[in-house]
């Protein structure tokens, strides 16, 4: 176990017993025309971080760790997509509508892939998820548990929505969560601000929050 720099305390890495949680860098969230511009975003702003991400997904491929990705996706019937989630507000395009890179948010279309410079190597895990959090309605917990994880460490997008609400499963679940601050975004920098803190506070109430380097320090 090695300790690594972090707020609000050091974090007692274990490689072995940890993994790579890398949230919903699809092309539905990240490039223009998916779903998150369609909700009246800038998605510029979450593609700032890509850099940052590939090179600790790199750090982390070569020490050996284990990998899991993961894609906010439904089924082409849309049977897993409640109406509270594809009617709420007026979006330009709904969920299950067609786009310019195929159907918003469902699975097999090409703005639901991740994207090129993050694409999964074979072996890792990929998971689609119907909701904001990775565990809800997904096997990831018995995945982790089956292969002896009891860490995670977490990058993707957006902070405070699909980030934040796994972080939150994975603590109820006894995970200890580190989050890589300079790795994560949210289409509105005040909100992962406000989650960062929120994550760290009251002695890593949720868990733990470090710069990549700190990580890539001891990996
Ligand atoms: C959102 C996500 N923002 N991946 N999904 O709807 O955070």
């Amino acid at each position: 176990m090695k300790p690594l720099d972090a707020l609000p305390f050091a974090y007692p890495f274990d490689l072995a017993h940890s993994a790579l949680l890398i949230i919903d860098m699809q092309r539905d969230f990240i490039e223009p025309g998916g779903f998150g511009e369609s909700l009246g975003n800038d998605v510029t702003l979450l593609q700032a971080i890509v850099p940052a991400v590939a090179q600790v997904l790199d750090a982390w491929r070569r020490a050996g760790g284990m990998v899991v990705h993961t894609r906010e996706s439904h089924r082409a019937d849309l049977s897993d997509c409640p109406p509270a989630k594809r009617l709420r507000g007026s979006p330009r395009l709904r969920i299950g509508d067609d786009g310019p890179m195929g159907r918003i948010l469902v699975q097999g279309e090409p703005g639901n892939q991740i994207i090129p410079a993050l694409a999964p190597l074979a072996g890792e895990t990929v998971i689609d998820k119907p909701g904001k959090g990775a565990f809800y309605a997904t096997p990831l917990h018995a995945l982790l548990t089956q292969a002896g994880i009891s860490q995670i460490v977490c990058m993707g997008v957006t902070t405070e929505v699909c980030v934040q609400t796994t972080l939150r499963e994975a603590n109820d679940r006894g995970y200890d969560c580190l989050l890589l601050e300079d790795c994560t975004e949210s289409y509105f920098p005040a909100f992962k601000a406000a989650t960062l803190a929120m994550v760290r506070a009251q002695g890593a109430i949720v868990g733990w929050t470090a710069h990549s380097r700190d990580l890539l320090a001891v990996l």
